[in-house]
């Protein structure tokens, strides 16, 4: 796809942010430069990398020189830290890693460092340094260090795995997405067709760009399939992000529901930036509230685009020309003929039209199972192979589905997915508690939080919620996992007879709080 559009047009604008401006025929050089710099550290076919970058245009040079090398990206989020990584390091079994210096004052560098010495194959890590500033730690390379005099490339076919996505929630060993190259381009080119892009077009990047949705939803491959033009913007405030739409003229973007109202608010109160250029918004990874979703064409002066979507494949969308009445209360439809969507009780059979049931699923581009994870292929996917997304959903007679909720084990904080087994296992290892369930609470701004349920170890000391999150934090997980609210009970229900599973639990506590 690159090779193609650097040929057909070299000189258009691929890539920009505050510090770069490169043209395809630039970018893929660049990426060339970095493939043979790749391959002369020895990484080469079916390796992967971990990559832990924030939006800057390093991300494409770097996603596309390990594409042209034939290795495999492992998407990392910068708000990731040692207890993601390390289990994502060893699951992955990355050679390298590519990170940048620092992002927000975290020091990702020494991050890295400490990765190294927890798994046993990181042998290679790749700095973006700071502007200006020295001091990378010993034993790292610049990522410049790395460039080298293009060679020839390595054959890598259609459908070798492209690349190792992470799945929202996952648990102790993480859930690895395996996507191939034919898989994701398909996914990629309905996407640019579904949400109108055209060389014209500027996406942004204002979500973490390693994200799913910002990577392919249209998103920046999107743009690039097009012909278009990818900005980034360092982070997805309404002060970045309307300065770079001012500035590159930014056509379209997306965001998550939380985000969105934060931009809808600061333009219906403030007119100061020009944002005329932007023509299309995408609101997704959560469920967009009906009223939120009323405010986004009328404050931004945009097309309001809903996309229900996840990193092992499906992604629905309404559509342009959709009607008000499917845009702005429903996620949409899948986005090729060839998905297919069934909604399903608790055994497995069909529930009547419009009644809530879970949601499965299987089709081109979703993944038929998760990397090296036998465990949890048995229980993510049916006999037949289809992907149980989780979700709870409702099909609407016009074909369009409604997002319900979810089986009780994973918050949705706004976009930013939580695994209750995985914070449930730090939290058994603090002294003061004998058991906590994890549980989402409905919440005005961000959809969701986290609560967690407590069984004290001793009664007459229970653990305040500023311990906990305290010892949370230092267990080095992504800030948004942290718990938001704690409730020390004196004993968990138990419904019926037997041994009530963890995720029943979760759901009986959380309708507890809803009601409440
Ligand atoms: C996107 O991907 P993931 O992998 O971080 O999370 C997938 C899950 C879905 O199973 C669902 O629970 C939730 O996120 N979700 C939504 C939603 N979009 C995603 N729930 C309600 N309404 C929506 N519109 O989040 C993702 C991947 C590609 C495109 C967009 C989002």
């Amino acid at each position: 796809m690159l090779t193609a559009r650097a040929t057909t047009s070299p000189d258009a604008i691929a890539v920009l942010d505050d510090r770069h401006r490169w043209t395809y025929a630039e970018l893929d050089a660049r990426a060339r430069s970095l493939a043979a710099g790749f391959i002369d550290f020895g990484i080469g076919p079916g390796d992967r990398v971990l990559v832990q970058l924030p939006n800057i245009a390093e991300f494409v040079e770097v996603l596309f020189g390990l594409f042209y090398a034939g290795a495999l990206p492992v998407f990392c989020l910068p708000a990731h830290r040692q207890s993601e990584l390390i289990p994502i390091a060893k699951a992955s079994g990355a050679v390298a890693m590519v990170t940048c210096h620092h992002h927000q004052t975290f020091n990702h560098a020494t991050l890295a460092a400490i990765l190294r010495d927890h798994a046993p194959d990181l042998r290679h890590l790749i700095i973006v340094p700071d502007r200006g500033k020295p001091g990378l730690p010993g034993g790292t390379h610049a990522l410049d260090a790395l460039r080298r005099v293009p060679k020839e490339l390595p054959a890598v076919a259609a459908s070798d795995v492209a690349f190792l996505q992470l799945s929202g929630g996952s648990t102790g060993t993480p859930k690895l997405i395996p996507r191939t190259h034919d898989d994701y381009l398909y996914s990629v080119r309905r996407s640019a067709e579904l949400c109108g892009l055209d060389s014209n077009s500027v996406y942004l990047a204002a979500l973490p760009v390693a994200h799913n949705f910002p990577m392919s939803s249209p998103g920046i491959l999107g743009a690039l399939w097009a012909g278009g033009t990818v900005a980034l913007a360092i982070d997805p405030s309404p002060t970045t992000a309307f300065t770079a739409i001012q500035q590159f003229k930014v056509t379209i973007t997306g965001l998550v529901p939380p985000l969105a109202r934060l931009w809808v608010e600061r333009a219906e109160n403030s007119k100061a930036y020009d944002l005329s250029s932007l023509r299309v918004l995408l609101v997704g990874g959560a469920r967009c509230p009906d009223e939120l979703a009323r405010r986004i064409g009328p404050a931004l002066g945009v097309q309001l685009q809903q996309v229900f979507g996840m990193a092992e494949g499906l992604v629905c969308y309404t559509r342009l020309d959709d009607p008000d009445d499917v845009t702005l209360a429903t996620q949409g439809r899948p986005m090729s003929p060839h998905d297919r969507i069934a909604v399903v009780d608790e055994n497995g059979d069909p529930v009547p039209p419009g009644v809530d049931g879970l949601l499965i699923t299987k089709g081109p581009y979703t993944i038929r199972g998760y990397y090296r994870n036998p465990e949890a292929n048995a229980s993510s996917f049916t006999e037949d192979g289809w992907y149980r997304t989780g979700d709870v959903v409702a099909l609407r007679p016009d074909g369009n589905l409604v997002v319900k909720g979810r089986l009780g084990d994973r918050v949705n904080r706004g976009g930013e997915k939580i695994s209750a087994e995985e914070i449930e296992a730090h939290l058994l290892d603090h002294p003061l508690i004998r058991d906590a369930i994890v549980v989402a609470v409905p919440d005005e701004h961000l959809g969701e939080r986290s609560c967690v349920f407590v069984l004290a170890a001793d009664p007459t000391t229970p653990p305040a919620l500023g311990q906990i999150r305290k010892f949370v934090r230092e267990r080095g997980v992504a800030t948004w996992k942290i718990p938001d609210l704690l409730e020390v009970v004196d004993s968990f229900p138990e419904t019926g007879v037997g041994k009530i599973s963890r995720r029943s639990l979760r759901a009986e506590l959380s309708a507890r709080v809803s009601q409440s």
